[in-house]
């Protein structure tokens, strides 16, 4: 760990900067509040060893500065003075401190002191490290993998916003399995789940861009945002989508369609998206999707 060691006694910086290498860390010195505040603009810490008896800034101060600045990531701070009041220790510990120590602490004291704000600092990695794969779960449809329903429109309304400013034009896509219940109903739900995977793959398989965003919209419909594409683009995806998926080669004997699984889709708001909100889109999408449904099935329909 690096570790910032604020003290202005020059003899007792260079003791504790020995007892933190002794500990096996890195220390960093500064001798004001001041100083400190400057090396943490370009350096980060670990963990902070503060006086509080300083010229200038004293150390609650400082340490009230740092936690403002921080804001929501901790660090330890630990103070270590000669201020032995009762009344100090509160005001250390109000000002943002995690321990308070009183002059003079041996070198045992302090290398246990690190030791157990070390255990807490790894609590915090670990509960951000949690924290980030519940905010990617949390994001993701658990069946395929794919953006669910609300993540997908928060990121097609950026998407939206940007095409609108940059007047560049913009497809939707509906993606609806046909016959799907009666597969259900045939195969069972497993082997339902099965095909919903091999489907949404399929569907990547045609999306080639980061910012093409693909979202299980509901059951066993899927939605799809083509930033920066005309209908020709979204003809060329819609072909690909309905190729990649008949090389699925799912059988389906129920299906009046085919004897394997197939897809229909409704595309819409490809002219520049001035003046049209992302639900309309989708909304006429939606439409398009069901004309597809009453006109055959196993097709895309503008
Ligand atoms: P259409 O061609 O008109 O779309 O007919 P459909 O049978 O596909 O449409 P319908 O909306 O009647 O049925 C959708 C079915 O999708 C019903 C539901 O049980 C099934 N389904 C929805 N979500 C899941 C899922 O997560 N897993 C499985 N296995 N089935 C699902
Ligand atoms: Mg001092
Ligand atoms: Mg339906
Ligand atoms: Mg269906
Ligand atoms: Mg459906």
């Amino acid at each position: 760990m690096k570790i910032l060691l604020v003290e202005d006694s020059a003899t007792l910086r260079h003791a504790m900067s020995q007892y933190v290498l002794d500990a096996g860390h890195t220390p960093l010195l500064a001798e004001s509040g001041e100083q400190a505040l400057q090396l943490l603009e370009d350096t980060p810490v670990d963990m902070i060893i503060m006086d509080v008896e300083m010229p200038g800034l004293n150390g609650f101060e400082t340490t009230a500065l740092i936690r403002e600045w921080l804001g929501s990531h901790w660090i330890p701070i630990i103070f270590v003075t000669g201020m032995s009041d009762d009344d100090d220790y509160r005001q250390g510990i109000e000002a943002g401190g995690d321990d308070y120590l009183i002059k003079p602490v041996s070198k045992m004291i302090i290398t246990a002191k690190i030791r157990a704000m070390e255990r807490i600092a790894d609590m915090r990695d670990q509960l951000n490290r949690l924290n980030g794969e519940l905010e990617a779960l949390s994001q993701l449809d658990s069946l395929t993998q794919v953006l669910n329903r609300r993540t997908f429109n928060e990121q097609a309304e950026q998407q939206w916003l940007l095409a609108g400013r940059k007047q560049t034009p913009t497809c939707a896509l509906m993606i609806d399995v046909d016959h799907f219940k009666l597969y259900n109903d045939h195969y069972g739900h497993p082997a339902g789940d099965v095909c919903l995977k091999q489907v949404t793959d399929a569907i990547k398989s045609c999306l080639h861009r980061p910012f093409d965003l693909l979202g299980r919209y509901g059951g066993e419909e899927f939605v799809v945002l083509l930033p920066e594409t005309d209908a020709q683009g979204a003809e060329r995806v819609c072909q690909c989508i309905k190729k990649a998926v008949a090389q699925l080669d799912i059988e389906h004997q129920m299906s009046p369609v085919e004897r394997r699984v197939t897809v229909s889709i409704g595309v819409a708001g490809c002219a520049h998206p001035r003046g049209y909100s992302l639900e309309n889109v989708i909304k006429s999408a939606d439409r398009a999707l069901y004309r597809a449904k009453h006109t055959g099935r196993n097709r895309h329909v503008v």
